[in-house]
């Protein structure tokens, strides 16, 4: 069947009048919807980068009394000051809300996924909700810069205390925090920072947890050690300073050498599989840099961590953190981490799911809520992938491989798009103001959001099958489903395979919504359901025809994880990339996007960089590169006894909240101090031990 729209336009240019678009013809490409306006709620209080920390030594410090009495003065532990670098890290009391804390007290997360084992590096899971993030301390840290100025900011040191450029911008030396230790005593230093670099990032058989590899620090970056407390970074292009958010939460976070080393194939007789997994769940005190250690797991139950006694961060009174002295990560449903925290029984959510808001909202607004919640900006978005791969990563069958050809027609990828009925999606999800139109591409909530760049192909059935018959799928057996063309997949029914994250109520809504209006389309959908930890397993092997992914924070922050935003290496894009070849079989659009992409890392120019990424949303938007189902905002849900909490957090943008909130300077009024802590008094104990010291 010729395309109605081409006759369409043909038969208006003959008559060279402008006749009205007939409606059985495709609606014209247009700008999406200007969305319901959402009022974030705590307006952020800007400040100044510099405002937030520093390192510097100070004339005394300061320790839980009952970590002297029991264990310093006992000769299990060297006094506090021998315990924290020569220039710790230290929380400047003008940042925090409510002011110098107080030690006690719990904070009790729940969290819907499952500790895989300790091995992050070698990308095991720990089970999401805030416990990688607690454990591991990274290069640099990107998630309290909501509260800074986008336009004039770059990362906060972490364990790198400050980092120079060389002349020509192509080297970039890092000194990190002098004196450290990990949480068994034992000192961090750059050897941690190579084995992280060389054995885990560098090693292509391994992977580790958020997927760093070469590509994200830059095509052709190198890293080398100079001494023990200085790195040196060396890149292709000049000042990329874009990459120091990259060595943030997710992407550089060096796990204890002196534990992993041993472990790793190129040091021992391990395999791979057996490095991967040589921590698992119940490997107690596993040493970190984070504020607390894991000291207790129960399966299904709960994992409990107590306070790192050799944590490098203090307050302006030399009050070594954390304050709380324990957390909860009760192994539960994400749903249930929304429950429990508006009903108190449990202290901290990312209220996510729009399925719960209404509930929430509620609960919430009864005069005796234990909790505070409050909505931030559309930062939360989902949207509906296509493997792009046609040259074998996956290894897909006959059937598969199809499927990957029809994704790389830019037909079936608007037939897609124009036969999705988004309004109908949200309102699935929650009515109201919440849920915006979202045709993909950047989140409307990032800074360099340009609407008027962006391409929306407006819901329209007849002009979404005209496009199907335009990619040449045709119903031959009047079942309602198109047909693959003979000779292909046996000609029989086009039948799409696509990947969900069973632990969240809405990916299932929005997957059913998804299946429902491609029957309509006369596409037929399959879904299969996994957990979030065999999701992730199946879609980073390249094994799915299509999946559903909530957005991560190259679209929400654009700065965050830039290199995903295209495939700019074999192993950076969420749908396409490489097979065992290492080679990405780009499509011309897709060229552009990752041309754009690498400006964007070495541009230090804001306008230019704003630009590209204009370009970028019209480009990967014109072309269907992702197809946007749905955003809307997420609120914070914090029981009230908390302070310090930043006002106006948002769950989402450079990480999630748990990192935003700074929790090491999170502390409860001695007043309303609850008796939550399971091992009060108790420390940590030797790597591997069954429990607390
Ligand atoms: C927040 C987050 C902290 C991962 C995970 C989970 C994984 C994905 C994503 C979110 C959970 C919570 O998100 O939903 O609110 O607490 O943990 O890490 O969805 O399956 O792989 O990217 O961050
Ligand atoms: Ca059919």
């Amino acid at each position: 069947m010729r395309n109605l729209r081409s006759i369409g336009i043909a038969a208006g240019l003959a008559l060279s009048v402008s006749v009205p678009a007939l409606n059985a013809f495709a609606s014209e490409p247009t700008v999406p919807p200007v969305p319901a306006t959402f009022p974030a709620e705590g307006k952020i209080k800007y400040v100044a980068r510099d405002s937030v920390l520093e390192f510097k030594a100070l004339p005394e410090y300061h320790e839980p009394g009952w970590v002297t009495e029991k264990y310093v003065k006992a000769g299990k532990l060297p006094p506090v000051k021998d315990r924290l670098p020569k220039e710790p890290l230290v929380f400047k009391t003008a940042n925090m809300p409510d002011g110098i804390g107080v030690y006690g007290d719990t904070m009790r997360h729940v969290i819907g996924g499952r500790p895989e084992g300790w091995n992050y590096g070698a990308g095991q899971t720990q089970g999401w909700g805030g416990i990688d993030i607690g454990l591991s301390e990274c290069l640099t840290r990107t998630a309290p810069l909501f509260q800074v100025e986008a336009k004039d900011t770059e990362p906060l040191p972490n364990l790198a205390k400050s980092w120079d450029w060389s002349a020509d911008g192509h080297k970039l030396t890092m000194h990190l925090v002098e004196g450290a230790k990990w949480s068994d005593g034992v000192p961090f230093n750059a050897d941690d920072v190579m084995f992280y670099w060389d054995d885990e990032v560098m090693d292509p058989n391994v992977s580790p947890l958020n997927g760093a590899t070469q590509e994200t620090f830059g095509v052709g970056t190198t890293l080398k050690k100079i001494d023990d407390y200085t790195v040196e970074w060396t890149f292709k292009d000049a000042f990329p300073k874009q990459h120091l958010y990259a060595m943030a939460y997710g992407t550089f976070c060096p796990g204890p050498a002196h534990i992993l080393k041993p472990q790793h194939p190129k040091y021992s007789k391990n395999t791979y599989d057996q490095f991967k997994n040589a921590f698992p769940p119940e490997y107690m005190n596993m040493p970190v840099m984070g504020a607390w250690v894991p000291v207790e797991y129960r399966a299904d139950d709960i994992i409990v961590m107590r306070r790192n006694p050799y944590y490098w961060k203090v307050d302006e009174k030399g009050n070594q953190l954390p304050y709380l002295n324990e957390l909860h990560y009760k192994l539960s449903t994400w749903a249930d981490r929304d429950v429990q925290a508006v009903a108190g029984a449990g202290d901290f959510s990312n209220l996510e799911q729009p399925e719960n808001f209404v509930a929430s909202l509620k609960r919430a607004a009864e005069p005796n809520a234990p909790a505070r919640l409050a909505f931030g900006p559309r930062l939360i978005g989902y949207n509906l992938r296509l493997n792009f791969s046609a040259n074998g990563w996956g290894n897909p069958d006959e059937r598969g491989q199809a499927i990957r050809e029809l994704n790389r027609n830019e037909d079936f990828r608007k037939a897609v798009t124009m036969a999705l009925d988004r309004k109908a999606l949200g309102d699935s999800l929650v009515k109201g103001p919440f849920t915006a139109i979202y045709p993909g591409g950047l989140s409307s909530g990032t800074s360099f959001y340009d609407r008027k760049s962006t391409v929306y192909y407006p819901f329209d059935l007849e002009g979404a099958k005209a496009e199907l018959a335009k990619a040449g799928l045709k119903d031959t057996d009047g079942d309602g489903f198109v047909n693959f063309p003979a000779g292909t997949a046996g000609g029989k029914n086009v039948e799409i395979v696509m990947l969900v994250n069973n632990d969240y109520t809405t990916d299932k809504s929005l997957a059913e919504g998804v299946v429902a209006q491609m029957e309509k389309l006369g596409l037929r959908i399959v879904l299969n359901g996994l957990n979030g930890t065999q999701r992730d397993a199946t879609q980073y092997s390249g094994r799915f025809d299509w999946l559903i992914r909530r957005n991560e924070q190259e679209l929400t922050s654009v700065v965050q994880n830039t290199v995903q935003l295209a495939p700019v290496g074999p192993k950076t894009s969420w749908d396409h990339r490489a097979p065992e070849s290492g080679e990405v079989d780009l499509m011309p659009f897709e060229k552009d996007l990752v041309d754009i992409v690498n400006k964007f890392v070495s541009s230090a120019d804001n306008n230019q960089r704003a630009s590209l990424m204009r370009d970028f949303q019209k480009i990967s938007t014109e072309h269907v590169y992702n197809i946007g189902l749905t955003e809307y905002p997420g609120a914070l849900i914090v029981n009230k006894r908390f302070s310090n909490i930043p006002q106006g957090t948002p769950i989402f943008m450079f990480n999630w909240a748990e990192d935003s909130i700074i929790r090491e300077r999170v502390f409860v009024a001695a007043d309303k101090q609850a008796k939550y802590e399971l091992f009060p008094e108790e420390l940590p104990g030797k790597p591997g031990d069954k429990g607390p010291m």
